[in-house]
């Protein structure tokens, strides 16, 4: 998702920082394509004109244009304003009460029964013991897929016979937890294809008898414009704290369900990024901003790293892309684990300044080149992994003939890893922010 509006974006803001001045008209320009990438993106209008607005005078104030590094400054503001923009409301999950009740409303087939279980998942991390509730009294698969999702993970699950009333559901729900030392429930209730009053009346009744702490509304990302009245209607029966937008690992264009935040000011708190149940994200406005920006997001990387390899080699891995001390060898361990953790371009989109690299390298893994490229890691000495520089032009033959490669694909491999390894610098210094505009700039 996002791929649209990031590559549009991406090449506007490339635009602007690749000249040494910023016109007013170029700045105009530039807006008028970053207007276009969100409206095409399916960013509500509204929410789309403001941002423009905010970005316009923000960029023409405090004689931005008039500085050397213009084209930067405006990438900058690009960046907070869109941060802003997905920061609406209190993003803070409170499970305050015991049990603390949670409560999972939205339309059909939006996500609500697999989020229930990412989340029961994601508490259960938290050192918290959740119980599910399948507050559905119609249809009995919906229950069984709730108590299939929560035998997989350990988490109980409580139900009830067809047919008895969603709120002695909730109810019997909370009262088993209380019987069994539960102190988190999660009530997944039942959607309909369209909001209508029954089903308002059946979750308002649900939240007035259970009185959830945190009313979470699942919105499809897939959804178009009419997410944000869907929104409307919900918030309009219950007291809802925050969205679960899912699906965001589709093609959908996504730009509706990020703007309920800014329409509605309902903070988005957690993203749905798969069908398996440790495919929840926290969300991060600033980490989102980022990658739409192809500037990644080095923390996101660390943090699924860390859930897929042990935290000690991340947190190594970390401080060697900070301290830019990232060797070969630990290009080629990356490389290995990546491929381990599934689609490798989604790892490396995180990496700053590489957006725009993604698609290449998935290319290369499907390609193949990754064993090629293992092969030629695999025939350097150790003191050739650690310090490419040493390699001259008889050593690459060498490890060209061992490797079983060419000389071009040798030196090819040299230079990415030069090139990443500069990048590196740049991040670890202290404009390392900036650099990663400056990256932006150049590509
Ligand atoms: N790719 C992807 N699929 C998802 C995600 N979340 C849910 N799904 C899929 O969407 C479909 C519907 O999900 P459910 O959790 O059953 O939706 P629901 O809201 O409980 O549906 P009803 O109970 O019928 O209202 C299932 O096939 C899920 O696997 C996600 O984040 N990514
Ligand atoms: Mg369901």
């Amino acid at each position: 998702m996002f791929d649209t509006l990031s590559d549009r974006l991406r090449k506007t803001l490339a635009g602007l920082t690749g000249r040494g001045r910023v016109s007013e008209a170029d700045l105009d320009a530039a807006m008028r394509e970053v207007r276009l990438a969100l409206l095409e993106a399916d960013v509500n209008f509204k929410v789309v004109k403001d941002f423009i607005a905010r970005v316009r005078e923000r960029a023409l104030g405090a004689e931005v244009l008039e500085s050397l590094t213009a084209g930067q400054q405006v990438v900058k503001i690009v960046n907070e304003e869109l941060t802003a923009l997905l920061s609406a409301g209190d993003r803070n999950f409170k499970l305050v009460g015991n049990p603390a009740v949670v409560a999972l409303v939205g339309l059909q087939g939006s996500g609500k029964t697999t989020s229930a279980a990412k989340l029961a998942k994601h508490i259960a991390k938290m050192g918290r013991q959740p119980m599910l509730v399948a507050a559905d009294p119609y249809r009995p698969a919906a229950a069984d897929q709730l108590e299939t999702l929560g035998r997989s993970l350990g988490i109980p699950v409580h139900r009830a016979p067809v047919g008895t009333p969603t709120v002695d559901i909730a109810r019997g729900g909370i009262e088993a937890a209380k019987r069994t030392g539960r102190d988190v429930v999660i009530i997944d209730t039942a959607g309909r294809l369209t909001i209508d009053e029954a089903l308002m009346d059946e979750i308002r009744a649900v939240s007035a008898a259970t009185k959830p702490v945190e009313t979470l509304l699942v919105v499809d990302a897939m959804t178009g414009q009419e997410a944000v009245t869907v929104a409307q209607g919900f918030a309009g029966a219950v007291p809802v704290t925050g969205l679960i937008l899912t699906k965001i690992d589709g093609d959908a264009r996504g730009g509706a369900a990020l703007s309920i935040g800014a329409v509605t000011g309902i903070p988005v708190k957690f993203l749905g990024t798969g069908e398996k149940t440790d495919a929840l994200e926290v969300f991060h406005p600033d980490r989102l901003a980022g990658r739409i920006l192809g500037m990644g997001d080095i923390l996101s990387l660390v943090e699924r790293a860390q859930d897929a390899f042990d935290e000690k080699q991340a947190a190594k891995l970390e401080e060697k892309v900070r301290k830019a001390s990232f060797t070969l060898e630990d290009m080629l361990d990356s490389m290995r684990q990546m491929q381990k953790m599934g689609p490798m371009g989604q790892l490396v989109s995180m990496i700053p300044g590489m957006g725009g690299m993604a698609k290449e390298a998935q290319a290369a893994v499907d390609r193949g080149d990754l064993k090629r490229t293992e092969a030629i890691i695999l025939s350097m000495t150790p003191r050739e992994r650690r310090d490419p520089g040493v390699l001259n032009a008889s050593r690459r033959r060498r490890i060209a003939n061992g490797s079983g490669t060419s000389l071009p694909e040798v030196n090819r491999l040299v230079k990415q890893f030069g090139e990443m390894q500069k990048l590196m610098k740049q991040l670890a210094g202290p404009s390392g922010r900036r650099a990663a505009m400056g990256m932006l700039g150049r590509r």
